[in-house]
């Protein structure tokens, strides 16, 4: 038998100052003990050992020269941590806050939202501590093949199959891939989030925010609710938030604030008009990581150095980065009228405001259920990649919505109290935890 405490106190013993893994080893850990507890096989195989440890980890230097011809050095990393039910699969992320126990932690909730998925995925995730911000188009172009040059003796389309995350968009992905072509000779596809007119998906660039609408429309509907009117704060404003906003004004939901580095934007009027929405597009290549330009263009309000989370309204998507959302924010949201919180950001809540809302029963939906749709368009850029065929953009979208519904029911299934609450966050752990599980007793892993 396993014990919760037991076993997380060996866990940081073997894992010092990787909080971020902790915390959401810890999580997921919580909401399976039970299952696993109850199911033998699970206890014979040891199955809570095993799926805690990564498959492996690579680290390597990327060396690159900056504008001014000066050596800069990074650190690159992936973290292959489960591959029981696919390939490795997940984003790499340039950001200067990335360590190991960073990496470790996405890899980790990774197996499981791509389990949630229902695509042949495992679990994986990469990046480096390289910070994109002020750099120009030759640094990014020379940092990338750099850091292909290592990466590629370790991804392959059948092994390993990286994407973007926080830093690395479309732009990115290209330099990745044209340097991975370069070396490999070979068209197969080895990245997602690839441009449409070398071997991309239609709708990936918008799969995570579209993702988490549909994911959000099914939540309300499960609450005999609807979006339609639906005052939104999103936080952020890159690819995912673009997306997010994107589909809510579709939805007739009206979001009024998007967030970055240096505060938020609250525009009354909704970020609703294509002009508005493109102009996210525009602040995100301009590469300064600030919003405020968005304040004076369209009259809106800028709120220097704070989080959106203080505007009265009723529904919330951390769309940013991981422990965006404290508990002090959500006690704020809940106290000025929020309904929902739909977690968009990978672990975006810290582990005491999700404590919170659970116990209070507030409407909670995690990350790993709610932003899958960024991967599972992935794997449908890898079916079509595998193909060598291309789907029409209503073909990808249908069936992103059905899998964010099958997701709901999942949830649902394995979430729901006997008082009826839903807990998204039990549902989405059991649900994308027995798959895998599962598939691991059979391989004998
Ligand atoms: O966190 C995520 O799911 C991603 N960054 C997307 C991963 C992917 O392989 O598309």
């Amino acid at each position: 038998m396993y014990n919760l405490d037991e076993f997380m106190a060996e866990l940081e013993r073997k894992n010092p100052a990787q909080p971020e893994f902790i915390e959401a080893a810890r999580e997921v850990i919580a909401s399976v003990i039970d299952v696993v507890n109850s199911t033998p096989k699970y206890l014979e195989n040891k199955i809570l050992d095993r799926i805690i440890e990564p498959d492996r980890i690579f680290t390597f230097k990327v060396e690159w020269e900056d504008d001014n011809g000066q050596i800069q050095v990074n650190r690159g990393y992936r973290v292959q941590y489960n591959n029981a039910i696919g390939p490795y699969k997940g984003g790499l992320r340039f950001h200067p806050s990335v360590t190991l126990g960073t990496l470790k932690f996405l890899g980790f909730e990774q197996i499981f939202k791509n389990s949630l998925t229902t695509l042949p995925m495992g679990g994986g995730k990469g990046g480096s501590d390289f910070n994109p911000k002020g750099r120009s188009n030759a640094e990014i172009l020379r940092f990338c093949r750099s850091f292909m040059t290592e990466l590629q003796k370790y991804i392959g389309p059948e092994t390993d199959v990286p994407a973007g995350d926080i830093g690395v968009g479309g732009r990115e992905i290209g330099f990745l891939y044209g340097q991975y072509k370069r070396l490999k000779n070979e068209n197969t596809g080895v990245l997602t989030g690839k441009g449409r007119n070398w071997g991309g998906s239609l709708v990936r660039p918008e799969a995570t925010g579209f993702g988490t609408m549909y994911f959000a429309n099914e939540v309300l509907t499960a609450h005999k609710d609807s979006i339609k009117g639906k005052r939104i704060a999103i936080s952020g404003f890159g690819n995912v938030a673009w997306g997010a906003v994107t589909k809510a004004a579709q939805l007739g939901a009206k979001v009024v604030t998007i967030s970055g580095p240096d505060g938020y934007i609250y525009d009354e009027e909704g970020i609703s008009t294509p002009e508005k929405i493109d102009y996210m597009l525009e602040l995100r290549s301009s590469n300064n990581d600030v919003v405020e330009p968005y304040a004076k263009k369209f009259g809106a309000k800028f709120v220097a150095k704070k989080k959106p989370w203080e505007v009265p309204v009723d529904m919330a998507f951390p769309c940013a980065i991981q422990n965006e959302m404290g508990l002090e924010d959500v006690q704020l949201l809940v106290k000025n009228g929020c309904k929902y919180i739909i977690e968009t950001s990978n672990m975006g809540c810290k582990a005491e405001a999700v404590d919170w809302l659970l116990k209070n029963e507030i409407v909670f939906a995690p990350g790993k259920a709610a932003n899958a749709g960024g991967v599972s368009v992935s794997g449908l850029e890898m079916c079509q990649n595998s193909m060598k065929y291309s789907w029409s953009a209503e073909e990808v979208d249908e069936k992103l919505h059905v899998i964010m519904k099958n997701i709901h029911e999942a949830c649902v299934k394995e979430g729901t109290q006997p008082d009826g609450y839903i807990n998204y966050v039990k549902g989405a752990n059991i649900a994308g935890f027995k798959k895998v599980a599962d598939a691991m007793c059979d391989l004998g892993y």
